[in-house]
């Protein structure tokens, strides 16, 4: 096995084993019939490649190190969509009651967007890994944004590697107007969750029984 990945293992498997337990999150919310701050998760090992750029951009020395390590802690990295802005807090407070991660740092990227028009919330956290030679405690990022952030920031991350992060004035200005059409749409959509949190409870409580063996299924497992 090579140097780097026996060094990117326990990252990998930390993305896992978190992908699992943050997902597990969403499905206790369906489970409990009540509408989820939590729409998806994803997750990744930061590739190699963007680990090289990331070191040279901070004039660290590329191999694995504890030096490395600490200086990209999104080595490991998530990712939590929510459909509207006021999960994000909801689920930073799901976040900050777990016991099986350790919060080390958060940046609120909502209230107080970058310069680009980028808008998040981060956590870095300390996460232990369970190996055959003992536990490890590696760094991880967790993202918690809205879909519609997710979309800009999807976008605009494509224009920066198209334009090696220096954009042509007018796209930045489009880009920095996009932005804020984002956040006025979430902000609309804020003013009637009330109503699309209804519309979605009513449609997932009713899809079963559009179908009818899927009916019959759902009645025996509520003995009805
Ligand atoms: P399900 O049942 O579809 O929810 P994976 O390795 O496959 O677990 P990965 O590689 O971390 O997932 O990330 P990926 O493949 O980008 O997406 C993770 C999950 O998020 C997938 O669901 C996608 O269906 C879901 N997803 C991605 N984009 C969107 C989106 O725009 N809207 C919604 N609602 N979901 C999205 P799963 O986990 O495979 O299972
Ligand atoms: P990738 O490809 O997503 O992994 P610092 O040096 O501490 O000031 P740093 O280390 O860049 O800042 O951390 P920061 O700003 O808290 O955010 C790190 C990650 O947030 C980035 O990882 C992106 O994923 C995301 N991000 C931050 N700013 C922007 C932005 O303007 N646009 C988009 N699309 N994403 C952003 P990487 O490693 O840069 O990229």
């Amino acid at each position: 096995m090579g140097q780097w990945e026996r060094f990117l293992e326990p990252y990998k498997q930390a993305v896992s084993e978190l992908k699992v337990k943050l997902k597990g999150m969403r499905a206790q919310f369906e489970r409990d019939n009540t509408n989820s701050p939590i729409e998806f998760v994803t997750g990744r090992v930061k590739p190699l490649a963007s680990i090289y750029d990331k070191s040279l951009e901070k004039g660290i020395i590329f191999e694995p190190s504890d030096t490395l390590a600490r200086e990209i802690p999104d080595i490991a990295g998530l990712r939590m969509m929510c459909q509207f802005v006021d999960d994000i807090e909801t689920v930073v407070g799901l976040l900050r009651a777990r016991n099986d991660i350790n919060i080390v740092e958060e940046r609120d990227y909502i209230s107080h967007k970058k310069q680009s028009g980028y808008r998040s919330y981060h956590m870095i956290i300390e996460y232990p890994v369970q190996t055959i030679h003992g536990e490890i405690n590696i760094l991880a990022e967790i993202q918690i944004r809205t879909l519609a952030m997710n979309f800009w920031a999807s976008i605009e991350h494509s224009l920066n590697y198209k334009y090696k992060g220096i954009f042509p004035e007018e796209i930045k200005k489009r880009l920095q107007y996009a932005a804020e059409a984002a956040f006025r749409l979430d902000e609309e959509m804020s003013l009637i969750r009330g109503e699309i949190q209804e519309a979605q409870k009513y449609f997932s409580e009713n899809k079963e029984l559009s179908h009818p063996s899927l009916r019959e299924s759902k009645n025996e497992r509520e003995g009805t």
